[in-house]
Order: structure tokens, then sequence, then C-alpha cells
């Protein structure tokens, strides 16, 4: 049941409202070097530091606040303490350079920023009109450590209406246009409620962990709300490559592990995958499994990973399916609270086993800041998502392309993800990616830059691969040209930006 009450504070309902029920005590906040913060003590921390919030740095309710740092437990009280405050989180990537952050500035006026003190370089350069900078994690007398170590560790949280905003997340920008979305504080608890809920279903005992930055929304929901919600703990690591990922599943019990694809085929392609046999749920999200990765991780370990769709539009996942539900190179069914559909460009809906545009409706949405693309992503009730579907009779919904990822060659319609996955099912492709190519002859060609595993013992030649594809997926969607690469081009969230390569 998500009818939340009229006033309703999320940072209040994942504190308080998770310690009335299994108190202070249970451990909260892990770092790998063995760092703990309880409940208890990730709620004062965040006291103190909204009592500097409101204090001497002024803030009152609905001003922005960005946020700036790794994954980590300062980062985390910094996000709790402003919406404590009432204020409004805009967390950026820790990638992020001066240029971006000007922009991001330009477009949200935030008054104030909490930001690391290792990466407050660029954002002093950005030089964001009206900011105040003030910088956590050092040790000298302006650090917010310091000034929040002279508040009190107790906080009155503000009373935010459920329809508050609560934080703006930034589209990742997969076409190099970033955009914000504003998001309530009744969406923070929902997608906890829906999809983790639902899918998850986490224990108090649960260790979660995982790579994507919480200024991704897929990070904050699967690193913060979902651990948080459910009175579990969560190891946050700074930095979080495949490697680093099975080190630390391995190393500290981690039981709930949230990553894209790429590193789920990149651990089991460095032989990594018995880490991982511990888990209780592996979370896969960002961008489509391929059925190979899945088959691999699975063969390999016997955890069956749940593969999602979610957009920074909508906060979190939407389409989803786990343990024996799950069919393999599908992306699953509407989350229970959402209803999924396969629409053309009038709203009308499509029958199943048509290709169309996915649209999604529930208690999250779309709200861009601005701009003119709110037309665009919310339409006939709907929102829109970008991606093009296939729906079949069980409801279960089969990803297809970015719509704009659709490759048009000799008359045939090719979706470039589905020649990936071909491609990912060799193995040796770590990664690539399958666009369309301008050629002089036949108009458009598909062709694959390729990643091949660093520590092959042998050369694969390019006539290999297309005769692999050959194999498994129709010939006329088998790569006419192939260029290998040692890296792709990704956004900060790892998604990746085909239209470079195209
Ligand atoms: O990109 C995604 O698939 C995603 C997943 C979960 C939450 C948010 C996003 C953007």
């Amino acid at each position: 049941d998500l009818a939340y009450p009229d006033r309703l504070n999320c940072a209040t309902e994942l504190l308080d409202g998770t310690i009335d029920r299994l108190g202070a005590d249970r451990p909260c906040l892990r770092t790998p070097d063995g760092e703990v913060w309880s409940y208890g003590e990730l709620r004062a921390r965040a006291n103190r530091i909204a009592g500097v919030l409101t204090g001497e740095l002024g803030l009152v309710p609905g001003n922005r606040v960005l946020l700036r740092g790794f994954n980590s437990p300062w980062l985390v009280a910094c996000w709790f303490a402003v919406l404590k405050a009432g204020g409004v989180a805009v967390t950026t990537m820790p990638m992020l350079r001066a240029g971006e952050l000007a922009t991001i500035g330009e477009m949200c006026r935030p008054a104030l920023a909490l930001c690391d003190a290792r990466l407050t370089e660029d954002l002093e350069r950005a030089a964001v009109p009206g900011l105040t900078v003030v910088a956590f994690g050092g040790d000298g007398p302006g650090d917010l450590a310091a000034r929040a170590a002279a508040r009190p560790d107790v906080f009155a949280d503000v009373p935010t209406a459920a329809d508050d905003t609560a934080l703006l997340a930034f589209t990742s920008g997969t076409t190099g246009r970033p955009k914000a979305t504003m998001h309530f504080h009744r969406d923070v608890l929902a997608i906890a409620d829906t999809f983790s809920a639902h899918l998850l279903r986490p224990e108090p005992g649960d260790v979660f962990c995982g790579s994507p930055p919480i200024a991704f929304t897929y990070g904050l929901g699967a690193l913060v709300v979902f651990p948080l919600r459910a009175g579990a703990s969560v190891l946050l690591l700074e930095r979080a490559s495949p490697d680093q990922l099975a080190d630390a599943v391995a190393a500290h019990g981690v039981t709930v592990l949230s990553t894209a694809p790429t590193a789920y085929k990149a651990i089991v392609t460095g032989g990594r995958a018995p880490a991982l046999a511990g888990l209780r749920r592996a979370v896969s999200a960002g961008e489509t499994l391929p059925a190979a990765v899945w088959h691999a991780v699975h063969d390999a370990t016997g955890v069956k990973v749940i593969d999602g769709i979610g957009a920074t539009e909508m906060l979190h996942v939407f389409i989803s399916a786990a343990d024996d539900d799950i069919r393999p190179g599908t992306t699953g069914r509407a989350v229970p609270g959402y209803t999924a559909a396969v629409l053309d460009d009038d709203g009308t809906e499509l029958p199943d086993g048509t290709e169309g545009s996915l649209a999604v409706r529930g208690p999250t949405g779309c709200r861009y800041l601005g701009g003119d693309r709110q037309e665009v992503y919310v339409r006939h009730g709907w929102n829109y998502t970008g991606d093009t579907y296939v729906r079949d009779a069980d409801g279960y919904f089969t990803y297809r392309a970015r719509t704009d990822d659709m490759i048009v060659s000799a008359g045939y319609n090719i979706a470039g993800p589905e020649v990936e996955q071909a491609l990912l099912g060799h193995p040796e492709v770590v990664e690539c990616a399958v666009v369309g190519a301008p050629d002089p002859d036949r108009g458009t060609i598909v062709k694959a830059f390729v990643v091949l595993n660093p520590d092959r013992t042998r050369e694969v030649p390019a006539h290999e691969l297309q005769e692999w594809c050959r194999q498994v997926i129709a010939p006329y969607k088998s790569p006419r040209a192939v260029e290998f690469r040692t890296e792709l081009p990704r956004t900060s969230t790892g998604k990746l930006q085909r239209y470079r390569l195209r």
C-alpha cells in the first residue's frame, strides 16, 4: 500500500522509522577498512550536519545543496542532513569536471555545496555564482567534521510535504545533453516499497554493496534507500572495478550486489565468478543484461541475476523479475505498482509480439526541471522511456534497442543490442558496441566496436567474430565491419555512448 501521509520526510522515515522498528545499534554503513557506523551514529552525524546547514550556513527549506563525493559514509550523512533540513539534494558524479559542474550549477543554482575535500578543486574552478563550498573528510578547522562537532546530535527534521521535492537527479546524457529530474519525498520511499520490497525482499541481516555512484539514482536506491528501509547494512566502496567488487563480496560477506552487465561479464571473463557464490541477490541495471552473461554467472555460481530497467526520470527500476520468474534475455515484467506497455506514437497499445515504444506509469514519474523535454517524455498519460521493446503474451518485456539505436540496413530493421548480445557470447569479447555506419555502396552497414579480453592467449580476427554472429543470429545482422578498441566511450554512469561511435 503506497498511501503515504501528506506530511512525510523520507530521511525521517529511513532513519527514525528503521531505528524505531529495529533499534539504533544495528550496523548501517561499512567501509572496506572496517569502519562501521550504526544507525544511531549515522542519525547523530546527519543531525549535527543539519545543524551546521541551518545554523551558520543559513539553509532554509527548499534550498538546493550540491553534494560531491565518492560513495562514503560522509556523503550519505550529508545527503540525510540536507533532507532532514528540508533542503533539496543535488548529488553529482565524483568524476565530473569544472565545465560539467558549471552547467549543473547554472541549471539548478545551488546556494551551498558539501564536497569531499579531495574533490574541491574542480568545484571551485566551476565558479558557480553565489555558491558556498564546505569540504568534508579533511582536517582543517573549516572542515564539515569540525563544524559538525560543535553542533548538537539531535535535530527536529523539517516536516516536509510528501510531494515536496527531495532531490534533483541528472540524467547521464547518452546523447550528450544532461537533464535534471525532480523527485519527491514520497518517490524515495516508493522505490523501496516497489522494486526492493517485491523483488529484492531484503532482510535486516543483508549486507548490500555495489558499483553505481550514489549520484546515479541506481546507486542511491541500491546503496542507501533499499538497505536502510530494510534495516540492513551497506558496504560503501569508493572505487569499484569488477575485481574490487569481487574482492569485496568475498571478503565482507556481501549478500546483495548491484552493478552493471559489463561488470558481471568482466568478473566471469576474469575467472572471478566463484567470489560471487555467497550472494543472495545480484542486480544488473543501467543496460540490458545479455542472456549469455546471465548464464555464465549462473553456471559458475548458481546465482540468478535480477535484470531490471530503470531510468533517472522514473527514479529507479520499473520492469524486472527475480528468482524462478526470471527468463534470461528478457528484462522481466512490470514491477508491482507500475504498469508498462508497448505503444505507438499516438499512445495506442500495440499487440503482444510487436515492437514499439516502451511506456510506463506508476508511483514515480518524470518531472524535468525546465527545458522543453517534458512533453516528449510524458505523453498520453505515459512516460515514454526512449526504448524499443516487445512484450510477450505472459507480460515479459524484451529489450530491442534505445529507439535512437535501431539500425536500418539493406531494408532490415536491426537492433544494435541484439548483435552486441551475440558478440558477447564469444568467450574473448569483453565489451562491444554496435552502430549503423555510413557505407558508400550500401547506405548503412552494421559496424561493431569490440574490446577483447586483454589476457587472451591467441589472436581473434574480425572474420572469426563475424562468423560467430552468423551462427547465432540471422546472417544479415552480422557486422560487416569490426573495429577493435581498448575501451568504449561511456557516460559517467557507465552507459554506452553509441552516438559518439556513430
Ligand atoms: O539506467 C537505468 O537502468 C537505471 C536503473 C535504475 C535506476 C536508475 C536508472 C537510471
